[in-house]
């Protein structure tokens, strides 16, 4: 929240091709099964995402869960804090992550006594491969994650949280960028993007335009929007993005 001697100028853009969202705009709200967290709505068939994501506040010592629905995957990241997956010893960090797949039970959380823990969430309605394995599920850390050198440049590093395999239709990378990296080209691909950043500062392309992006920032890409970026601060971007893949599209 700003002061109230400060201006209310804000980077927020939003168009039917992206949006470009700080976190400072949204209002925290509830959600049923998540008691007293507080929750941010990032993405939504609302905005024109095909999936939804949110962060979520859990507070210190108490429990949340995410809803189920019929036929629908959920991703989960944790941001910061500690706690456990409710019901198991899974031991939660910053940087852990999961994903559960469409017929399992929801998943949920208990935030440790010492502070609030802080989810990213991604709801996908899954998309079933004919002839390949049905959905599983995945659990792991970001720092046992390997950083492959990406697009031949050392300077890029990208993580993939989620097994490339036809039996999962989501990915969910981490992109390192060192200072004055980025991507080489202007993207444009039929796969949508929900964009976490997590660390730095930098420029992001979309749709004909350059904007000033930084940690904190949440990005939606509309399928085919134009797309690059380039780390234009002192310290390597780092952020967390939704991609579906491996799946023909409908018509
Ligand atoms: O995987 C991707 O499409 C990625 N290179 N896009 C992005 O970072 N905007
Ligand atoms: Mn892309």
């Amino acid at each position: 929240m700003r002061r109230p001697d400060q201006i209310v100028h804000s980077r927020a853009r939003v168009t039917s091709r992206y949006a470009l969202m700080p976190m400072e705009g949204f209002p925290p709200s509830r959600l049923p099964g998540w008691g007293d967290a507080e929750v941010f709505v990032l993405a939504s068939p609302r905005l024109g995402a095909e999936f939804v994501e949110y962060v979520v506040d859990l507070p210190a010592s108490s429990t949340g869960r995410a809803e189920r629905k019929q036929g629908v995957e959920t991703f989960y990241y944790v941001l910061s804090g500690r706690g456990r997956v409710n019901g198991t010893a899974n031991e939660l960090t910053t940087g852990s992550f999961g994903l559960v797949p469409p017929d399992a039970e929801a998943p949920s959380f208990v935030a440790a006594d010492s502070g609030t823990m802080r989810l990213l969430i991604l709801h996908k309605r899954y998309e079933s491969a004919p002839d390949h394995a049905a959905a599983v599920g995945c659990t792991g850390h970001v720092d046992d994650v390997a950083a492959e050198v990406w697009a031949d440049n050392p300077s890029s590093r990208l993580q993939a949280l989620i097994p490339d395999d036809p039996a999962f239709d989501m990915a969910m990378n981490i992109f390192t960028f060192d200072p004055g990296c980025g991507l080489p080209i202007v993207e444009t691909h039929v796969m949508e993007h929900g964009l976490m950043f997590l660390e730095g500062r930098g420029l992001y392309y979309l749709d004909g335009e350059w904007m000033e992006a930084e940690q904190g920032d949440f990005i939606w890409m509309a399928p085919y929007c134009p797309q690059s970026y380039v780390a234009a601060g002192p310290t390597p971007t780092k952020y967390l993005y939704y991609k579906n893949v491996n799946r023909e599209v409908p018509l």
